[in-house]
């Protein structure tokens, strides 16, 4: 048997440089949620990239930042939480931000768990003089880095490069998932995080922060559609008036652009039922978190 190389690479970064960008982009398929906002991704999720000799499985993760209250603590731990499965880390970094007090905290706490680090600076479409090079030589001081690989997720520069230098650092073994598999998500969380992600690119101030989906029902049509109804939680009752926005406008685009994108991922025709529900302070208590951010897994 040809030798198959397999293992579980983490993409770690700040809130923001682009790490789940970079996941749909290797993948060639949206599977974890992007937006211009921080605080984007909630959950560790797991997305399986299958070759002839090789399963690589990239754990996206929040992005780190500083917590400020306790849903941003929760997400924090949900990132943290990940380090122990991983066979590698991609450390990802914008262009420009230099070697921060931040990132070298970051760091000294990622360097702790002994695993082979990849620097990935992304965004160097966006670079600009010098800024790359600065960035590169300021990471390369470090010398915790195997490698340091500038790339754009967006505009796909140096993936390649980035993919063949990850499967050189994994081990030789059999694949752990299925290798038809890829992600651990089940469809009902995929679909709710495609709905959080248009919220969280048409609203604004704490409205992304406030949000969670839940879906309510997946129900199968004779016709080969698929009927869904999802409930969006919201903290305060003018957050829901905001959803809804003026004649039903906001929430129609929301779901018109939602429907989109569950239509590509599920393969099917769907019509979506989306309604709008207050969980007064949800994003403060502690049950609540966990059982509105809950991914689930299928494994
Ligand atoms: N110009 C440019 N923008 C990019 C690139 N990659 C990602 N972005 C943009 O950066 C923003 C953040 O991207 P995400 O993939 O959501 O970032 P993230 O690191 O997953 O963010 P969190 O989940 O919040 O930690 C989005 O607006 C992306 O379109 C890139 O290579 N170039
Ligand atoms: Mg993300």
């Amino acid at each position: 048997m040809e030798s198959f190389s397999s293992g579980f690479v983490g993409v770690i970064g700040q809130t923001n440089v682009g790490k789940s960008t970079f996941i749909n982009a290797i993948l060639g398929k949206k599977l974890v949620i992007t937006s211009p906002k921080p605080q984007t991704t909630r959950n560790r999720i797991r997305c399986i990239y299958n070759s002839k000799n090789v399963q690589i499985v990239f754990v996206d993760t929040p992005g780190l930042h500083r917590p400020h209250n306790k849903l941003s603590r929760h997400i924090l731990r949900q990132a943290y939480r990940t380090l122990r499965e991983l066979d590698l880390i991609l450390y990802m970094v914008e262009p420009w931000s230099g070697l921060s007090a931040y990132d070298t905290l970051l760091l000294d706490r990622l360097t702790g768990h002994d695993k082979p680090i990849i620097l990935l600076v992304n965004k160097i479409d966006r670079a600009k003089g010098n800024a790359l090079e600065e960035t590169l030589l300021a990471y390369a001081r470090t010398d915790i880095f195997a490698e340091l690989i500038p790339i754009s997720a967006q505009e796909g520069t140096n993936l390649n490069e980035a993919l063949h230098t990850v499967i050189g650092c994994l081990p030789k073994r059999m694949a752990y998932f299925p290798v038809d598999m890829i992600t651990d998500q089940s469809e009902r969380f995929l679909v709710s995080e495609l709905i959080r992600e248009k919220i969280v690119q048409l609203t604004f101030k704490e409205l992304p922060y406030s949000t969670a989906v839940r879906i309510k029902e997946i129900e199968q049509q004779s016709a080969g559609s698929v009927h869904i109804r999802a409930e969006i939680c919201v903290v305060r009752k003018s957050q829901k008036g905001i959803i809804i926005g003026k004649h039903g406008a906001m929430i129609k685009e929301i779901g018109t652009r939602a429907r989109r994108d569950i239509e590509t991922l599920l393969g099917t025709k769907v019509f979506l039922d989306l309604i709008v529900r207050v969980r007064k302070d949800w994003t403060k208590d502690e049950h609540e978190i966990e059982i509105l951010t809950r991914e689930e897994m299928i494994v």
